[in-house]
């Protein structure tokens, strides 16, 4: 190869038909309707992360999708917040990219194995990670839409997005689940077969407490109107283009002292 372009620029994966700088793909039939955000919470993950766009830029670009990768990325070392990090991303996305049509966030360790996974823009909310290999290939309770879910923008706009209550691992999807079924809306999903999924292994990050967590829980289908997209704060620290996708590095504050705050 060329040596003395290959040091200065950033490495193109081969498959890559353009640079897909910042992550944005469009073919030349992009409809209106059909504009697919992809949002990637994460923090700490490289490796995953890399995996993760290497599997997903050639399926989303054999799907001929009209597409961005969006990684947000938690600032800082205070607790793992992924549904807040999930809302400030996705305002940062309506704000500084375009318009979307609907929103796939995207678990950084669930590696897609099936090119017909379906990534389009679906009429209704859809979890699509319905068959994990960690799970044995199928679904380990009905409710679950963790993983990878779909949503059109409206519908993410109409439950006021995610809560921002979750600090730790755990139960931030089940809470979407409520608030979903709270609107009068129904999750669907793709056929099994083609949804299949791999999740890389990783070490567990620190967990919310089961009583603050089933407390949150017990109120999803009341506190949703409150406590969501309406009640986010946050402040961006840093926002690039790179080469795959486009990267938000976003400063969610603290979380409360004590869990008596809840
Ligand atoms: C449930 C969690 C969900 C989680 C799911 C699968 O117990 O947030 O397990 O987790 N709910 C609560 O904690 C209330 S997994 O095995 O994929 O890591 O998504």
């Amino acid at each position: 190869g060329n040596s003395s372009r290959d040091a200065e620029s950033h490495w193109i994966p081969p498959w890559a038909s353009d640079p897909i700088t910042g992550g944005h793909h469009a073919p030349s039939d992009c409809s209106p309707g059909k504009s697919v955000l992809i949002l990637v919470p994460y923090r700490q993950r490289e490796q995953h992360l890399a995996a993760l766009l290497s599997y997903l830029h050639p399926i989303l670009q054999r799907q001929q999708l009209c597409y961005s990768i969006v990684v947000g990325e938690q600032y800082g070392n205070a607790t793992f917040n992924k549904a807040k990090l999930m809302n400030a991303a996705f305002l940062e996305s309506v704000r500084q990219l375009r318009r979307f049509d609907c929103v796939v966030f995207h678990d950084v360790d669930l590696l897609p194995t099936n090119p017909f996974v379906p990534y389009n823009c679906p009429a209704y909310p859809r979890h699509i990670s319905v068959s994990i290999d960690k799970f044995g290939y199928s679904l380990p309770y009905k409710q679950l839409v963790g993983g990878v879910l779909a949503m059109p923008v409206r519908h993410f706009l109409k439950v006021n997005g995610y809560s921002n209550l979750f600090w730790g691992w755990g139960g931030e999807d089940d809470d979407m689940e409520a608030r979903i079924r709270s609107v009068g809306l129904l999750v669907t999903r793709p056929n099994p077969r083609l949804a299949r999924y791999r999740m890389i292994r990783h070490q567990a990050r620190k967990e919310i407490l089961n009583e603050v967590r089933y407390k949150l829980l017990y109120l999803s289908s009341k506190r949703y109107r409150l406590d969501g997209l309406n009640s986010l704060s946050y402040s961006l620290v840093a926002s690039e283009s790179r080469p795959l996708y486009t990267h938000f590095l976003i400063d969610l504050g603290q979380p409360p002292r004590s869990s008596s705050f809840y």
